[in-house]
């Protein structure tokens, strides 16, 4: 991994990048459990292909069509790190990021984030985000999870049945889950919204299970790519998008977050392997 540009907290329970506050990796039982690209670039300012983007204050592309970068601007920037404590069952890390002059020329308001990561038996994400404003702050937050499997062609994923989606392969219109569990036959890329269940991926290529359990959340996000588009991602190897579902938690959409001045927003995700 070339760690020259950017810096590292790394560990035998995983990595955490300070870009971003981004956990890149996280093993449980010895196995990497988090999706991380092999083509993806480690470069100041540039998103990483994997593990768990923080994306914040906008989800997808920018919603006000100013070019301003997809899926916002915080997994891209240099958050502090503010604790690091590496315990014999866990390694627990916080970062924060606070507004600055780069900040205000994307998003003209004051804020403050705090991503505490711990690294165990499970890896359990905490993203807190605080209205420095005078004026109430409406945002999107995600913790775009990049789950690692043997194939996306024979996993299944359950706990969204009934949900409303938005799918944005059928241009954002919205659907109803079905009962049955999510099986994979092409590329999906939905919004599922005013959903907080948990959601389990079966994988039996690799002969685990994966759950993702989430508070503080009511938007859940399922997307691969497949062939043709992650052909054209050029940090991701045209093979690899077999090997990775996109699992995300956050607050998208009709679930975006309208925050008071003073308040602090708190969401939580947890996973686990089994
Ligand atoms: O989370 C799904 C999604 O919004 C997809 O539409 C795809 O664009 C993915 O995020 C990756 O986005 P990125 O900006 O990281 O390439």
């Amino acid at each position: 991994m070339n760690t020259e540009t950017l810096a590292w907290v790394q560990s035998p329970f995983g990595d955490v990048c300070t870009q971003g506050a981004h956990v890149a990796r996280w093993l449980s039982g010895g196995r990497d459990v988090l999706f991380l690209s092999r083509r993806s670039r480690f470069e100041r300012g540039q998103a990483i292909r994997g593990g768990v983007p923080v994306i914040f204050p906008w989800f997808g592309d920018d919603p006000e069509g100013l070019g301003r970068p997809a899926h916002g601007f915080a997994r891209r920037m240099t958050w502090n790190l503010v604790e690091k404590r590496l315990e014999a069952e866990a390694l627990h890390v916080a970062l924060e990021l606070s507004d600055d002059a780069g900040t205000r020329a994307l998003w003209p308001h004051a804020f403050g984030l705090r991503l505490e990561a711990e690294l165990g038996a499970a890896l359990t994400l905490t993203l807190r985000v605080e209205n420095r404003d005078g004026a109430p702050l409406r945002f999107e937050t995600a913790l775009h999870t990049y789950l690692a499997i043997g194939d996306v062609r024979r996993a299944t994923l359950s706990g969204l049945a009934g949900a409303t989606f938005l799918d944005k392969l059928d241009g954002g219109r919205r659907h109803r889950e079905g009962r049955a569990p999510l099986a994979f036959t092409g590329e999906i890329d939905r919004v599922y919204v005013d959903t907080g269940a948990t959601c389990t991926l079966e994988d039996p290529v690799l002969g685990r299970t994966l759950t993702v359990e989430k508070e503080g959340s009511r938007s859940t996000v399922v997307w691969n790519p497949w062939v043709e588009k992650a052909a054209r991602l050029a940090d991701m190897a045209d093979d690899e998008w077999p090997a990775m579902l996109c699992v995300e938690s956050g607050n998208v959409a009709d679930d975006r977050v309208t925050l008071a001045p003073g308040a602090t927003h708190t969401q939580r995700v947890r996973i686990r392997c089994s």
